[in-house]
């Protein structure tokens, strides 16, 4: 007895998250932002491609392995400094435009500055599908 209960218990729960996972297709913007952790050093980003959903919000926490930095996308108004030390920098926007956006320093940091090349990868979720 006990466990048929359980099961229907699990059933009305499974239920229940399923419909919160499709109002939450419907309203990205309501979602918590996406968390996607960056590190720039000397002459790089890494990861150096940031891939999101046209709409889909994102929390960067961007780190420097080394000296100071900038992160910036001019096409979403981002231009942070990034100090030296291990505390990371918290940037957040909504990719709302599709498009590969280029992602730069925006601190001269040495010889390579100019190498230090990034992208955000933004696609329609049309796309995706
Ligand atoms: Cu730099």
């Amino acid at each position: 007895m006990r466990i048929r209960y359980f099961v229907l218990y699990t059933c009305v729960a499974g239920a229940l998250l399923a419909g919160i996972a499709s109002t939450g297709d419907a309203a990205p913007q309501a979602n918590e932002p996406r968390v996607v952790e960056v590190v720039v050093k000397r002459f790089a980003f890494e990861p150096a491609t940031i891939e999101a959903f046209e709409g889909e919000r994102l929390r960067v926490l961007v780190r420097s392995a080394d000296g100071p930095h900038g992160f910036e996308i001019k096409r979403f108004k981002v231009s942070k400094e990034i100090p030296r030390g291990t505390e990371p920098v918290t940037i957040e926007f909504t990719a709302s435009e599709a498009g590969t956006f280029p992602i730069l320093c925006s601190l001269f940091c040495g010889d390579g500055h100019a190498d230090m090349k990034g992208a955000l990868v933004v696609v329609t979720r049309a796309a995706a599908n």
